[in-house]
């Protein structure tokens, strides 16, 4: 008997005459959780958090539920936090920097060029980690794990050498960081999540867009463009958020294997990500995609760019982007 059906539970006890008393000492009922995820069944991270949910399931013998609803087709990306906090599902995954209008700390991960490879982006997520951590707590949110997705960079229609070559595009963004590069280097920004970017390219709506190679293979980016510039502006997070509430309704034990396989899918999911960064990039040249570093002058723009939003982000994120920045500077040394 699940916990999702009491109903069933009591009329099937009042048929049998057994009473409301022995039901509840007899009754093991497992606790169900449902998980939305904005990103699809192929995504790596989509594979890393439904080993995620069945290490959870195993270590309490079925105890915790977890099932994992993917593509947004439970709740969609813009609502995820929400309905956590709200409790209408007890744990989901979001991308962290979705959260950067709530406060800027959550968008250190999507600063271009201040972590650009895994072992920088380690660094910037232990300095980060108890900040972020705490802001979430104050709504009563616990960060159970953070995953990167691989290095971010551009992909067109045409080959992407000039600065100029990126002028006017609509380009379809993510978060507030690819919004704004994309307006600082001339193109349109143009919001769109992932199950919908093949029909956004296909209709015209968007022309380019910044992504990491993972999503370009997920999505098949053949289909609806032909250049990837591997320009590594940033690795930004996906993480995993359970509500205070749901988590403090678990069992000691409970809470303690959820714990434990959080700590052991955040380890897997960085090692998923690196390895995803080579298959992925394969995948895209197997399949046609001319994929290049940036030209000294696209480089030359980039950085340009790059320092602008650093700036920006810094003014936003005050003291405590301050703190940030110290600590990864002192793991960095
Ligand atoms: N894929 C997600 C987030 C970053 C990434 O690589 C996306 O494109 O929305």
């Amino acid at each position: 008997m699940t916990a999702r059906y009491p109903f069933l539970a009591l009329t099937t006890a009042a048929a049998l005459g057994i009473s409301l008393a022995t039901l509840g000492s007899t009754a093991q009922a497992a606790t169900e959780w449902d998980m939305p995820t904005p990103y699809g069944d192929m995504t790596f991270h989509t594979v890393n958090i439904r080993e995620f949910a069945d290490d959870v399931r195993e270590a309490t013998d079925g105890e915790l539920d977890i099932t994992v609803h993917s593509n947004g087709s439970l709740i969609g990306h813009a609502e995820i936090k929400n309905s956590v906090r709200r409790g209408i599902v007890p744990i989901g995954e979001l991308i962290m920097s979705r959260l950067a209008n709530e406060n800027a700390i959550f968008e250190v991960d999507s600063v271009p060029y201040l972590a650009t490879g895994y072992e920088d982006a380690q660094s910037l997520w232990e300095a980060s980690r108890e900040i972020i951590a705490e802001e979430l707590a104050a709504q009563q949110l616990r960060i159970l794990f953070a995953v990167p997705w691989p290095p971010q960079g551009i992909y067109t229609q045409h080959a992407l050498e000039e600065p100029d070559d990126l002028k006017n595009l609509s380009m379809r963004a993510y978060n507030t960081a690819s919004e704004r590069i994309a307006q600082l280097v001339g193109a349109v920004p143009t919001q769109v999540e992932v199950p919908d970017i093949p029909t956004a390219f296909s209709t015209g709506r968007v022309d380019a867009m910044i992504t990491s190679p993972a999503t370009g293979a997920d999505t098949k980016a053949w289909d609806y463009l032909s250049h990837f510039n591997h320009a590594q502006l940033w690795l930004p997070k996906n993480m995993v958020i359970v509500s205070d509430q749901a988590f403090s309704r678990l069992d000691e034990a409970t809470q303690q294997a959820v714990l434990d396989a959080a700590a052991e899918a955040e380890t897997r999911g960085w090692e998923m990500s690196r390895q995803e960064t080579d298959d992925a990039l394969a995948v895209l040249k197997e399949n046609g995609i001319e994929v290049s570093e940036p030209t000294p002058e696209l480089a030359a723009l980039l950085k340009e760019v790059g320092e602008t939003m650093t700036e920006e982000w810094a003014g936003r994120a005050g003291d405590q982007g301050a703190a940030i920045l110290e600590a990864y500077e002192a793991a960095r040394d």
